[in-house]
């Protein structure tokens, strides 16, 4: 039987563990990447590790998504970041350079190696066939320490692409169909393997989009074939020498198929306020739209944004619409300047921001209230923009640029512009923003640690009889927004958790924190999918900070889950769904003999008042059980159980 090019390359960097799905293995990472606002604690962990030198082949550290600077946070946040980086050999990536995904792919994504980056929509290095892996910070720490990483073997799904796009239908429309079918928890567990002969007929920036937004289905990555279209790709970014082809093996088994016929799609949009809330610009109808919001790593290319020029270009945009454009790299803005692209943009009447993540945030550009807007970028939980009723639609570049001339949603093959060719372009190679770390001498660097800057919270080893009382029951799709919300607001406060935990679960629940503090031991139940979206380990830190034993829920995201054990936090599954209407606020569980209970399958909870015992799945792996034992996998690499 042949074999898939995942596998071929989880097999190249086996370091311990068989490869067969749901075994835990062990792998070597060639590549690091965080990004700073999940990098100050990244590096702050790294700190506590005392390690002496880094074992991966590469690791940078991007400044990318809090570049407002509204005080000194931000600013002390970069240059502790850039002075850990120096210090253990790590590339600094200086504001102003660009988003990091894109970076990565243009400077240093190499088919066939691995990747794992404290964001989670690092598998958008998975369209250069890269096994390229979202993770928590810690988890990111560790890779950088170790030169490792260990996860549960994924299955591997097939989606098989055929034919070709029509014009005005773009590598977004793919994945929003994908999405539609298999909705955000439809790859949780999985590996996203594409395949097919449409392969072909998608570049690598198109392929990038698909894989970055993998994310959204809750995938551990998605990952493209290495070919000609890499080949290309890598000689215009300067560094063909970095090609290998690599593909799966024509006859390789997969888990599961889905078929895509390319030709077939149509332009789509994910309506409010889920990715997966997907359907064609057709049938939403020609909505009046308010803003349009043009970048992120999923579309900020330089095609996507040569698109966006040409459609532009000659055109006013709509009196009503706030069209605002970031591209996704230095290298990509400079090349728009120097054709021309960026004076099409200027003078259609469209804002260009910073090269940063910006709006995809909530770092400025909230809509105003009430408002529709289109983003091209790939989520749309509800609050995220910054305005709570606002209602977001993600849609393509080519969508985009069009509603922000005709004021309403549209479809561009139904609008009688014409949409040019885009014509591949060379970069010419420029580091000016990279800051080599010359000097890796560990001794004679010092770390600078602005007063924003607090130590991270610290679980101790799990007692005997562990209690607390119900102080959340939260719906399905929980996303780590709604946990840990991120905004112009609190991203300053990265690294100043007990300053964050006052706003956990903000959103959804103000009086969240003030209840954990009254309760002292807190237990969340959560519904499906608990913990969707970002990676950031704040989401189970402030919970950390805030008493928080253990998660009962129907279900959970992988990175999420991967946060909470890291932490000490139990995440516990129901055996019996139904249970999940038995919980109420205020109730007090206990686990008895947790520590011998966590070695089991399952672990009874009992409620102390009513005395009903419930059953729920713990089925950790055997380095799991140990830093849920530990306390948090701090303390198991020390070695405190
Ligand atoms: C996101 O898109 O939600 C983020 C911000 O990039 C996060 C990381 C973070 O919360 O800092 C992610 O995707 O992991
Ligand atoms: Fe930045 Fe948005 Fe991409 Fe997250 S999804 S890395 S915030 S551009």
């Amino acid at each position: 039987m042949g074999k898939t090019l995942t596998y071929k390359i989880l097999e190249n960097h086996l370091v311990e563990g068989v490869l067969a799905p749901g075994n835990e293995i062990t792998i070597k990472i060639d590549q690091t990447l965080t990004q700073d606002s999940t990098g100050t604690m990244v590096y702050l962990q790294l700190e506590a590790m005392d390690v002496d030198q880094i074992k991966t082949e590469l690791s940078v550290a991007y400044i990318d998504h809090n570049t407002l600077q509204t005080g000194f946070e931000n600013a002390d946040d970069h240059e502790f970041i850039k002075s850990v980086a120096k210090r253990h050999g790590v590339l600094f990536s200086k504001p102003g350079n660009g988003i990091c995904h894109q970076l990565q792919l243009e400077n240093y994504g190499v088919p066939g190696k691995t990747l794992l980056g404290s964001d989670s929509h690092t598998p958008t290095g998975g369209g250069l066939g890269m096994i390229a892996i979202g993770a928590g910070g810690l988890d990111v720490a560790v890779a950088m320490a170790q030169g490792t990483y260990s996860l549960a073997v994924p299955k591997v799904l097939k989606v098989e692409l055929s034919g070709s796009l029509k014009p005005w239908v773009s590598a977004k429309d793919v994945i929003l169909f994908v999405l539609q079918q298999l909705t955000v928890k439809g790859g949780v567990g999985k590996i996203v393997e594409y395949a097919g002969d449409g392969v072909k007929t998608l570049s690598v920036t198109d392929r990038a989009t698909i894989t970055n937004m993998g994310a959204e289905l809750g995938a551990t990555t998605s990952l493209f074939p290495s070919d000609e279209n890499t080949r290309a790709y890598l000689a215009s970014q300067g560094r063909e020498k970095d090609y290998v082809p690599m593909s799966a093996d024509a006859d390789a088994e997969y888990d599961e198929v889905l078929k895509v016929d390319l030709s077939s799609l149509v332009p789509l949009a994910a309506m409010p306020h889920s990715p997966d809330n997907v359907d064609s610009i057709q049938n939403i109808g020609p909505i009046k739209v308010d803003q349009v919001a043009i970048g992120s790593c999923t579309n900020s290319s330089y095609t996507d944004l040569m698109k966006v020029a040409e459609i532009l270009k000659g055109k006013k945009i709509n009196a009503d619409v706030s069209l605002v454009i970031s591209p996704g790299s230095s290298r990509i803005l400079s090349k728009l300047a120097e054709n021309g692209a960026l004076a099409s943009m200027i003078n259609a009447g469209a804002r260009i921001i910073e090269n940063a993540c910006g709006p995809c945030i909530g770092m400025g550009q909230s809509p105003k209230s009430g408002a529709v807007s289109l983003r091209t970028f790939n989520r749309n939980f509800k609050g995220r923009s910054g305005t709570l009723d606002a209602d977001v639609y993600l849609v393509s570049p080519e969508t985009a640029a069009v509603s922000a001339i005709t004021g309403v949603l549209t479809d561009g093959s139904k609008s009688g512009y014409t949409l040019p060719e885009i014509k591949p372009e060379s970069f010419d190679f420029n580091d000016h923003f990279i800051v080599y770390p010359k000097d890796a001498n560990k001794e004679n660097t010092f770390v600078e640690m602005g007063p924003n800057i607090k130590p991270f919270p610290q679980n101790t080893k799990l007692s005997d009889t562990v209690t607390g009382t119900v102080v959340l029951q939260a719906g399905n799709n929980i996303t780590t927004d709604d946990i840990m919300p991120s905004d112009s607001r609190l991203l300053p406060y990265r690294s100043n958790i007990p300053y964050l935990a006052n706003y956990c679960f903000e959103k959804i629940d103000k009086d969240f924190a003030a209840r954990c503090k009254e309760a002292q031991t807190g237990i969340i139940i959560g519904g499906e999918n608990y913990g969707q979206g970002s990676s950031r380990e704040h989401a189970a830190l402030a919970p950390l900070y805030l008493g928080i034993k253990f998660v009962i829920a129907k279900s959970f995201a992988r990175i999420h889950r991967s946060n909470l054990i890291n932490s000490g936090i139990l995440p516990l599954v129901f055996e019996n769904l139904a249970d999940y209407d038995d919980f109420k606020l205020g109730q007090r569980l206990v686990v008895e003999q947790a520590r011998e209970q966590v070695k089991n399958s399952a672990i009874i909870v009992k409620n102390i008042d009513s005395g009903k015992e419930y059953k729920v799945l713990a089925n950790f792996t055997e380095l799991e059980t140990e830093m849920i034992l530990a306390g948090g996998k701090i303390n198991q690499i020390k070695g405190n159980s």
